[in-house]
């Protein structure tokens, strides 16, 4: 993430990855405060063994993209809820890549955080069968959770 600020948000991804059993790193990573550790970090990561990043950033959020233009490893941005522009600006700075740099980006906030966490844990669940079966008992909890309580009142 770009900031510790930004943790109260990316706390939802780690613990999503931390309850399906996924390995995972936190790490704050500014593209603005620290670029030479932006640059080293995502030139790194293939040769330490992370397979997936999640970027989460706020405003002006460029970790993920410049992430995405250091490493073919998948890169996910979450958009960190601004207090100026309520993130519409994150999400913009986030998905707006242009074409040959990808970065798949989520929901502004707790949603964004919570799925990038669970769209990580599937592309690795595709040749990892224990975590693919995590994966799915986490998804059939979360359906029988819903079916269990259908009245909002209680
Ligand atoms: C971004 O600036 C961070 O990702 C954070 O969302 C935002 C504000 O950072 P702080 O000023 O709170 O450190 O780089």
């Amino acid at each position: 993430m770009g900031s510790r600020s930004d943790w109260e948000t990316m706390q939802h991804t780690a613990n999503v990855l931390t309850e399906l059993g996924v390995p995972h790193e936190v790490r704050v990573v500014s593209a603005h405060r620290t670029p030479d550790l932006l640059f080293s970090y995502a030139e790194q990561a293939p040769a330490r063994g992370i397979q997936v990043i999640i970027a989460g950033a706020g405003g002006a959020a460029h970790l993920p993209g410049m992430l995405a233009a250091k490493t073919r490893l998948p890169v996910f941005g979450v958009p960190v809820q601004s207090k100026a522009l309520n993130g519409m600006d994150s999400l913009l700075s986030i998905a707006q890549m242009p074409a040959g740099i990808p970065v798949g980006t989520l929901a502004i906030g707790r949603a964004g955080a919570v799925n990038a966490g669970l769209l990580a844990a599937a592309v690795l669940a595709l040749h990892d069968p224990a975590l693919a079966s995590a994966l799915d008992n986490w998804r059939t909890r979360q359906t029988q959770a819903v079916l269990e309580q259908p009245d909002p009142r209680q």
